[in-house]
């Protein structure tokens, strides 16, 4: 799905401000009637400031009045929304305009043409954040006190933040427009040059697409013949040394213009081959974080300061990578990574796909009988969807080299390998630059009991040793992690191996002669204990730490006030153990850690 940009032929106008709000029961086809404001974009949660208000689950509504830009007997409007969590219902001066299912990614309306003249229309949205067995992320949804209480226990370990939490937009554009703009490359072998090829999908045939490349000079490279065009000496988009070309194309039709949009992308290559990760043919080294979008104030809003803060943070520290655990994060915070060379492992919001995963966290609170996952679960069709459209958005992103197609599912029990099967196959045949894929696996998961990682391409691990397992005994915990790791290695000896979870929480300040979990020093030894065993590990090739910074979670006995494996505080104040980070990755350079 193309970005809304400005264009020759293209304008587009911010909704973004202050909004009516009100949650509960409200009839659309009236004006909202209430003194309540909210701010678009924001998660709601943490501005409302009343308990209840806070943890409400159910409807939230929105309404603002928007101005009608003058529009062509050609054109349309349009309005955008960048993600809304997790359910929206939009309505124009009352009317249903249509739906989106899925908190984390686009979705777009074209404005009925008998709306044109109006000078104003009463755009409301109905942000719904109910989870259940049928939604991603699952949630586990009740009703207390007859239908007066809803209720969500997350089936993950991440506040369940909601409302209007990305960029809200209305964009005109013609009728007879591109849809889509597909680039992919192929590199040679000694990297002199790149076979480029731009597909592009419009609503009509045009007599003439006109696709030509332009450098970050602004200079044009080439024009492409039949989609298709050879760049010699191309500049490659490098870990931590960006490069993007501009891709522009045109729609013609009798010498007149049509539609036209620029796409920025960069030319790199991606491949996994006798246990390595390849980035332009090098063998690629990660070093970075899981994170998540979560500031104080905004909650999961988007937050284009914080965003730029971590990726500063992330370079100072000596890293090159991120996931985008456990859900896709704004088109910003790609296009940004695109910009400074950063590596995203980019994740669907496929996330608590475990029966009894929140039981095994509160464990006197989780009622419900342990049952079958598989059996239980209805999300294949919520799982096709966030696939298809995560790669519809992201396909282009030179800084997104992987796809991951759950978090700690429960891979090990009866029917994961039937549930995933096909959804891989999906990814892959999507994917129009055949990236690799891999499923993140979960603790209990053991080589002897996983289900499914013979399907992926790349071992993601999430492994606790000297947290949740022999919590405070770091020589067990290297034993442990040693061995396990080493069965991974010799079950798959053509698989890279990429440890994508791994950490301690950690309260800053908070010290101790010995060696006592929660303390800033045992953080520091657990680390340098990780690190240790990594390096004897020949296919690993990388480590996301758990978590890039602390913070919020529902409230849990085994959270003090949110998650505190960050190794900067939520407000991004970095832990003593980020000096240890500093030396270790700094002293790894991006390729070539591993040698074979
Ligand atoms: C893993 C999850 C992650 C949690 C983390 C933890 O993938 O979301 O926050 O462990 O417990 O289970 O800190």
């Amino acid at each position: 799905m193309l970005y809304p940009i400005n264009t020759k032929t293209r304008t587009v106008q911010s909704l973004n401000g202050i909004w009516r709000f009100k949650q509960g029961n409200h009839e659309p086809q009236t004006v909202l009637n209430t003194k309540e404001v909210m701010v678009v974009p924001t998660s709601f949660n943490d501005v409302v400031v009343d308990k209840g208000k806070r943890a409400y689950i159910g409807d939230s509504w929105y309404e603002t009045d928007c101005v009608l830009p003058r529009v062509g007997s050609r054109e349309e409007v349009v309005v955008r929304f960048g993600s809304v969590t997790h359910h929206a219902t939009v309505y124009v001066n009352g009317v249903v305009l249509g739906q989106h299912k899925g908190g984390f990614t686009p979705f777009e309306f074209v404005l009925p043409a008998a709306l044109y003249q109006e000078e104003s229309i009463r755009l409301t949205v109905c942000v719904n954040n109910e989870l259940n067995y049928t939604t991603l992320p699952v949630g586990n949804y009740v009703k207390e006190d007859g239908s007066i209480h809803k209720k969500v226990l997350e089936n993950f370990d991440f506040y369940n933040y909601a409302g209007i939490h990305r960029n809200v937009h209305l964009y005109t554009r013609p009728k007879n427009h591109i849809q889509d703009i597909v680039i992919t490359s192929q590199l040679s072998d000694d990297l002199s040059e790149a076979r480029l090829e731009v597909k592009v999908e419009s609503t009509e045939v045009a007599d003439t697409v006109r696709i030509q490349i332009f450098d970050e000079e602004n200079q044009l490279v080439g024009e492409l013949e039949n989609g298709q065009m050879t760049l010699k000496q191309p500049r490659l988009w490098e870990v931590l040394d960006a490069y993007l070309y501009t891709a522009r194309v045109e729609l013609w039709a009798a010498g007149e213009l049509l539609d036209t949009y620029t796409e920025p992308f960069g030319i790199r290559s991606v491949e996994v081959k006798n246990g390595q990760f390849f980035i332009n043919h090098k063998p690629f080294y990660f070093k970075g974080f899981g994170k998540h979008e979560d500031t104080y104030i905004n909650g999961r809003g988007l937050n284009e300061a914080a965003n730029l803060m971590d990726l500063n943070l992330l370079k100072d520290i000596g890293a090159n990578s991120f996931r985008t655990s456990h859900y896709p994060y704004s088109e910003e915070m790609m296009r940004l990574a695109d910009r400074m060379g950063i590596v995203v492992v980019d994740e669907v919001p496929a996330v608590g796909l475990f029966q009894q995963f929140s039981a095994a966290l509160d464990l006197i609170g989780g009622g419900e009988q342990q049952k079958n996952t598989w059996e239980v679960m209805q999300t294949r069709a919520a799982h096709e969807q966030v696939i298809d459209e995560l790669i519809k958005r992201d396909k282009n992103h030179p800084s997104v080299v992987m796809w991951v197609v759950a978090n700690e599912p429960a891979s090990h029990e009866k029917g994961a390998r039937a549930y995933f099967k096909p959804l891989i196959e999906r990814v892959r045949d999507t994917d129009p630059q055949h990236r690799p894929v891999t499923l993140v696996n979960i603790m209990m998961a053991t080589p002897d009991k996983d289900e499914v990682m013979d399907l992926v391409d790349v071992i993601s691990l999430n492994r606790y040793y000297g947290w949740y397992v022999h919590h405070g005994d770091l020589k067990k915990a290297a034993e442990g992690l040693s061995e396990e790791l080493h069965q991974w290695q010799t079950l798959y000896p053509d698989k890279p191996i990429l440890i994508t979870e791994y950490g301690a929480d950690t309260l800053p300040g908070l010290q101790s002669m010995w060696d006592i979990p929660y303390t800033e020093g045992y953080q520091v030894d657990y680390y340098e204990m990780s690190h240790r065993v990594f390096d004897t590990i020949p296919n690993l090739v990388g480590e996301q730490v758990w978590n890039f910074a602390d913070f919020e979670t529902n409230v849990m006995l085994i959270r003090v006030k949110g998650n505190h494996k960050g190794l900067f505080s939520r407000n991004r104040e970095p832990k003593q153990v980020v000096r240890e980070f500093k030396k270790r990755w700094n002293a790894i350079p991006n390729y070539h850690y591993k040698s074979k």
